[in-house]
């Protein structure tokens, strides 16, 4: 038949998903996809969000298409959301909306393939999103890892990292995690940023931003976009890839936004024109509503200052997760430092099992999280803690 050569491929992440829904027993835990839980285990929708909404749809506003670069109120605020409201770079940032993070990473890597001046070689933390490799690949980079993850300390492979960059071809991409590491939780120290947007500029590489937990790791939205404003401040003009997925719960929405730092107003709209031209035959122009939402929460005083409570709400409820999971872990006698899961940040928590414990633990315990050991700590709840530190404990005592 026509397609008797298409050879059948592995389960993706969504995969977890499966055989969580598919496991009969009533006490099951879904620690695998990272989405924002209440303590109930229940998807939350954020009040600042719904009120939003409400007054979006109560308008009755048509449906006509945005232009190419999407909605212009939402992609003003999502810049200064970002870079600061008070950023030297505000007006030589070109700026579009995206398909969520993920479609700002894949127009942030076709633009790059298209014409970034240096190879187009694009260095990954190691380990990184599991989604970022194919991403990049697919836009016309090569890929390629730094030293990021030190699996005996649990944290952070400094050394590793500064001479990763520091070997690394002149005017290589070093693609960063602006904050709240996604798998490891591991994020550098101010002090460790600063090292580090020293080592990309000696080897006059560009940073690559992405930042999709803006508020998810301090609580604090300006805290969390440090590194993204120090390298603006030094002098870089990196690009950014943003998501309001987690953030202001908007997953299904596809809310985000691509831009790039140039160094005029003349270069940013030749760039703006050439993202303009790379969007077009992708999707046209992206989808309206979510960026209404987010537009709406950014730019509403009271909206803004109700989100703002709601974000850090997410984020201390996970750290109160992380505090309860090590407290429960250490009650029931593991003789394990446990330290890791309090100190890393973010919405995950690299417990540092194993791919075979992992399967014990899905297999037994019926809690489910990826192979490398990676548990989402939103899926904690107050009720589900004590089962799953016995779970932990149980494999790996
Ligand atoms: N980047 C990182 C590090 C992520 O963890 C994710 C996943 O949520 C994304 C980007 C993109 O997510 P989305 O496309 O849902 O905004
Ligand atoms: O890493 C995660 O679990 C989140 C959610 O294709 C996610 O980033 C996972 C896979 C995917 C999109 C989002």
């Amino acid at each position: 038949s026509t397609w008797a050569n298409v050879p059948q491929g592995p389960p993706a992440i969504l995969g977890i998903t499966e055989a969580f829904k598919a496991d009969s027993f009533d006490k099951k835990i879904n620690l695998g996809v990272g989405a924002y839980r209440d303590d109930q285990g229940k998807p939350y929708v954020l009040s600042s969000v719904r009120k939003a909404e409400d007054k979006i749809v109560k308008s009755n506003m048509n449906k006509e298409y945005a232009g190419i670069t999407g909605v212009p109120d939402f992609t003003s605020a999502a810049a200064k959301l970002a870079y600061g409201a008070d950023s030297p770079a505000a007006s030589r940032t070109a700026i579009t909306q995206s398909i969520s993070g993920t479609g700002a990473l894949r127009i942030g890597g076709a633009f790059l393939a298209r014409f970034y001046p240096g190879a187009k070689t694009i260095y990954l933390p190691n380990p990184s999103w599991a989604n970022h490799g194919a991403v990049f690949k697919d836009s016309g980079l090569s890929v390629q890892k730094y030293r990021y993850y030190n699996k005996d300390t649990i944290g952070l492979d400094f050394d590793g990292l500064i001479a990763d960059i520091k070997a690394a071809p002149k005017n290589s991409i070093f693609l960063l995690h602006a904050c709240a590491h996604n798998p490891t939780g591991v994020d550098p120290t101010p002090d460790q940023w600063k090292a580090i947007e020293v080592a990309i500029k000696d080897g006059e590489h560009y940073a690559f931003f992405d930042m999709a937990y803006q508020g998810f790791a301090s609580g604090d939205t300006n805290k969390d976009a440090f590194a993204l404003r120090y390298f603006v401040e030094k002098g870089h003009n990196p690009c950014l890839a943003q998501s309001f997925a987690k953030n202001m719960g908007l997953y299904g929405e596809r809310t985000g936004a691509f831009s790039i730092v140039c160094e005029s107003a003349e270069e940013k709209k030749r760039v703006d024109s050439q993202i303009k031209i790379l969007v077009r035959p992708l999707y046209s122009n992206p989808p309206i509503h979510g960026a209404r939402i987010a537009s709406e929460v950014l730019n509403n005083p009271d909206l803004y200052n109700e989100w703002l409570v709601e974000v850090k709400g997410m984020a201390d409820r996970i750290i109160k997760m992380r505090a309860l999971l090590k407290e429960n872990l250490e009650k029931l006698g593991s003789k394990h430092d446990w330290s890791h899961i309090t100190s890393q940040i973010g919405m995950f928590a690299y417990t540092g099992l194993t791919p075979e414990q992992m399967d014990q633990l899905a297999k037994e315990h019926s809690v489910y999280a990826t192979k490398d050991g990676r548990i989402s700590v939103a899926g904690i709840t107050s009720d589900n803690v004590g089962r799953l530190a016995e779970a932990i404990y149980a494999v790996k005592g």
